[in-house]
């Protein structure tokens, strides 16, 4: 592919920098919990975790009726929140398909008493606000086909046959997600294709239904910090660089410690570590996509909804040092009190710590700077500054606007840089 028509395809990705991950599944209901006791470790591995037999867990679906789902209600919290993308978990790793497929009965619309397909209703809601839509595959690991790779408990890995999960279950299953569900904007695969054949045929074949999809990263077999197979690079989960990374990429994270929901999961980041995350993130060049995981009854958990209506109202004010911003053009030091953006002609400065005295010192500015104000600020008034070569001292005043992150705009004389 051309690099004009890579631009064009990753445009809006470039553009969104930010986007809600939702970790959904019949694991919502034992919610970390299993035979009364706590099982350590990743909601949606419980499954693994504790080792539950195929016949047990499938039992979960008869008791699956996450009744207050409301798609539009879902949208409207990530399109508050200010992210721009949904990515939903299609099929996790315990296999069971959170949208109706005629491969398998093991799936929301035929195995539980709740009887509708959420992917449908999600993708449509997301279609109505303006929010891209795309949905998880887990490619390799499926503990609950008996060719799927994981489930070492049920199943003898040396009778399993890749080859035919995949032709026969995986391929089928894609071609209903990318021909069902109207546009698809990324296809997330996890973990790794067991071969750069494999990966690429997976590709080939979600161009084939949905050409214009983006596909993450983690279809590459085990290749990192590198241009792979995907359409960009998938980072580890909350995974954040050092610095800026000169390839597309992406971070997913979580919200607490969890992707799937855990009932005693309390420990959310706060609204001002995820703008901090977000920022940092922007400023190395990448996206950040960040989890929710809905419980048994279908409802985002109220605490992320507070924690993304906090960074949603950051975003309102501050949204210009965010989207489509290019990466930070000089390089900061992770101890640094500030972190940079840009855009053509501009330098957002995010001044993540505010100074003692008023004043910080900001260098390597190769630029005349011309203005400088509060993004946030009324009427964009000027702020004072001083300007010697490179290094550029701001007057910032006592009084922080945000106790989070104060974005510091700089004009700059002529737009060739950053
Ligand atoms: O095993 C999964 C995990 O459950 C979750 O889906 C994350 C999201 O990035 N991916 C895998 C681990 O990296």
């Amino acid at each position: 592919m051309s690099k004009s028509e890579r631009d064009r395809r990753m445009a809006w990705w470039r553009e969104a920098k930010f986007g809600m991950f939702i970790h959904w599944g019949l694991y919502s209901i034992p919610a970390g919990m299993w035979k009364g006791k706590l099982v350590s470790g990743l909601g949606e591995w419980i499954q693994f975790n504790a080792r539950i037999p195929i016949e047990e867990y499938e039992k979960l679906a008869r008791h699956f009726n996450p009744v207050k789902f409301d798609a539009a209600e879902w949208v409207k919290v990530a399109k508050e929140a200010g992210m721009r993308y949904i990515v939903i978990t299609a099929k996790h790793h315990d296999g069971f398909c959170m949208f109706h497929t005629e491969l398998t009965d093991y799936n929301i619309v035929d195995a539980t008493p709740f009887n509708r397909d959420p992917l449908k209703e999600l993708s449509e809601a997301c279609r109505k606000e303006g929010i891209r839509f795309g949905f998880y595959y887990s490619q390799l690991l499926d503990w609950h086909h008996p060719d799927g790779a994981g489930n070492d408990w049920d199943y003898d890995p040396n009778k399993k046959n890749f080859t035919r999960y995949l032709e026969d279950y995986v391929k089928p299953q894609l071609r209903e997600l990318l021909t069902n569900y109207g546009p698809i904007a990324i296809v997330w695969f996890d973990i790794y294709s067991p071969t750069p054949e494999i990966a690429r045929e997976l590709k080939a074949w979600v161009h084939r239904f949905q050409p214009e999809a983006i596909v993450s990263g983690r279809i590459d077999p085990g290749r990192r910090w590198d241009v792979g197979i995907g359409d960009y690079i998938e980072l580890g989960d909350n995974e954040i660089p050092e610095k800026r990374v000169e390839y597309d990429w992406e971070t997913p994270a979580t919200i607490n410690n969890t992707w799937g929901f855990k009932s005693y999961d309390h420990d959310w980041k706060s609204p001002g570590v995820i703008i901090q995350n977000l920022v940092d993130i922007v400023s190395k060049g990448g996206n950040y996509l960040l989890n929710v995981g809905p419980t048994a009854d279908g409802e985002i958990p109220e605490p992320s909804i507070q924690i993304l209506k906090k960074v949603g109202a950051w975003l309102k004010k501050n949204g210009e040092s965010i989207y489509g911003a290019q990466a930070s053009p000089v390089d900061t030091h992770p101890h640094d009190p500030y972190k940079y953006t840009s855009k053509p002609g501009k330098l957002y400065v995010h001044v993540l710590a505010w100074p003692w005295d008023g004043k910080i010192e900001i260098q390597g500015i190769k630029n005349d700077v011309e203005r400088a104000y509060f993004l946030a600020g009324k009427n964009h008034e000027k702020l004072r500054f001083e300007q010697k070569g490179e290094r550029v001292l701001l007057h910032l005043g006592t009084k922080p606007l945000d106790p989070v992150d104060n974005v510091i705009v700089l004009e700059m004389a002529n737009r060739k840089w950053p």
